[in-house]
């Protein structure tokens, strides 16, 4: 009844791919594209309201088991389904649970976001970490990409993934339907090794480019015994203007007072700081700001750069509805794109020289619908009877960029990392690209950087996860 088309599948259903994985787990999907998939059951099956396993891809290198995979409907990865990948890792069917015509030694559920391991005749409960599960996108979608780590650790320390050919099928246990559709399907790993690491370098490429770094401190920015990883980041990555969201404690200037000491000589002489919005978004600036204006829990501050009377730069704050508001984040995204009409537009509350770049950096917090990523990207406003009509939000009316920046020391994009859920990309600089060029940015994550470069930097490893779960993002802007 199913059309299974299993390339490369030939003799015993193995599969060893010739293609070498340098895939990113960043929510882009071009990368699979020279990936030949493992298996196509593109055509549509009518089952009422029940989810459609269409696409399987799988690849790896020394470090990672990569994976593709597409359903029929926009779903949420890590929540909401009961979608379950099997695996045989012993590559012996007369051991573990009998599914799809293999021996399951390891499942796990990625709509509960939980698993198990047989042991012999133990049951260990696994979460993500113990696969070291990371996935892409956060928001709802058709497809998704995640990697498993090579020789992850269950809670007492047996070993998830160890490097050798396996067995699986995925299947959704609610409608039932499995890819592929029978025996299961036998992988042989290629374990080539992945490309070297980029060479570590948190410097800006030029002395006059404009360095942002935003940071979800959510209350953490005070805690006495925080203060010295804080200043080790911050003195790392030396930046002009600080941004960070959910400060509630403490005034904008005794924040300035408190983190001055880490950052480097403000540019102008002078610092300005500044805090606005619901969720308490902080910035301290070489620059003052002409306008700061709250725009839910976000804000926007428009800076005037030395000789200019105008601002010269719009920079929104994001610090979007958390988790499963849905609804209020979608009500956030439409009012900053509403404001930033008002901004191109002569007439109405603020404007702006046309051509001045206009930023968004911070925590959108994308987690649930992605028409949320699409308005902050596209201005395609949902309530246009509040907000007005969708418009494209680069002056040259087009959409804005995502900027994407990345780890250095992994193929992923993530921004968050804590307990629960999936580490995940909640903080995003989307920008008008058509009159800013942006030179070095990334996600600053100390986990896992070699050992020369944290003491290059004085930093220690645990120096990032112990200020908070968000990462900093670090952008250079090149401003005229
Ligand atoms: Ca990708
Ligand atoms: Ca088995």
């Amino acid at each position: 009844m199913k059309s299974v088309h299993l390339l490369l599948l030939l003799f015993c259903q193995s599969v060893s791919l010739m293609a070498q994985s340098e895939l990113a787990i960043d929510g882009r999907f071009e990368d699979w594209a020279a990936i030949p998939l493992i298996v196509d059951d593109s055509k549509p099956e009518a089952v009422q309201g029940a989810i459609d396993l269409l696409q399987l891809g799988i690849a790896d290198n020394d470090e990672y088991l990569h994976f593709y995979l597409k359903v029929d409907q926009e779903i949420l990865w890590q929540g909401e389904n009961r979608i379950t990948i099997y695996l045989d890792t012993d590559d012996d069917p007369s051991t573990g649970e009998e599914i799809g015509g293999i021996g399951a030694d390891l499942s796990f559920t990625f709509g509960e976001r939980r698993g198990q391991l047989l042991e012999g005749k133990d049951t260990l409960a696994l979460e993500f970490q113990h696969l070291g599960l990371v996935g892409a996108p956060s928001t709802t979608s058709a497809h998704f990409e995640w990697a498993f780590s090579w020789g992850a650790k269950a809670e007492g320390g047996q070993m998830t993934l160890p490097k050798k050919p396996f067995r699986l099928v995925i299947v959704d246990e609610v409608g039932g339907d499995m890819l592929p559709d029978e025996d299961g399907l036998r992988y042989i790993p290629t374990l080539k090794s992945r490309s070297p690491l980029p060479e570590v370098t948190f410097e800006r490429q030029d002395s006059n480019h404009l360095r942002l770094l935003s940071h979800n401190v959510n209350r953490r920015h005070f805690h006495p015994e925080k203060k010295d990883a804080f200043t080790r980041v911050y003195q790392a990555l030396s930046p002009d203007l600080l941004l960070l969201q959910e400060a509630y404690k403490g005034s904008a200037d005794e924040i300035l007072e408190y983190f001055q000491p880490a950052l480097p000589p403000s540019r102008s002489g002078n610092w300005y700081a500044y805090r606005s919005g619901a969720e308490a978004t902080v910035l301290l600036s070489p620059y003052p700001a002409k306008a700061v204006v709250p725009l839910g829990n976000s804000a926007a501050y428009l800076l005037q750069l030395p000789g200019h009377k105008e601002p010269q730069l719009a920079l929104i704050a994001l610090s979007m509805p958390c988790c499963r508001q849905d609804s209020a984040r979608q009500a956030e995204a439409d009012q900053i794109l509403a404001f930033i009409r008002d901004l191109q537009t002569p007439g109405g509350t603020f404007n702006l020289p046309k051509g001045t770049p206009i930023m968004l950096a911070g925590d959108a917090n994308l987690v649930g619908l992605k028409r949320q990523y699409h308005t902050l990207l596209e201005g395609s406003i949902q309530d246009e009877t509040t907000y007005g009509k969708a418009f494209s939000p680069d002056w040259d009316s087009t959409p804005l960029k995502d900027l994407h920046p990345p780890h250095f020391q992994r193929p992923h994009t993530y921004t968050w990392r804590g307990n629960g859920f999936f580490p995940g990309r909640l903080d995003y600089v989307f920008y008008t690209d058509s009159v800013l060029k942006i030179g070095h940015h990334f996600v600053f994550d100390t986990v896992g950087l070699p050992k020369a470069t944290l003491e290059k930097y004085n930093l220690q490893e645990m120096d990032a996860p112990n200020t908070y779960k968000h990462m900093p993002l670090v952008v250079d802007m090149v401003l005229e």
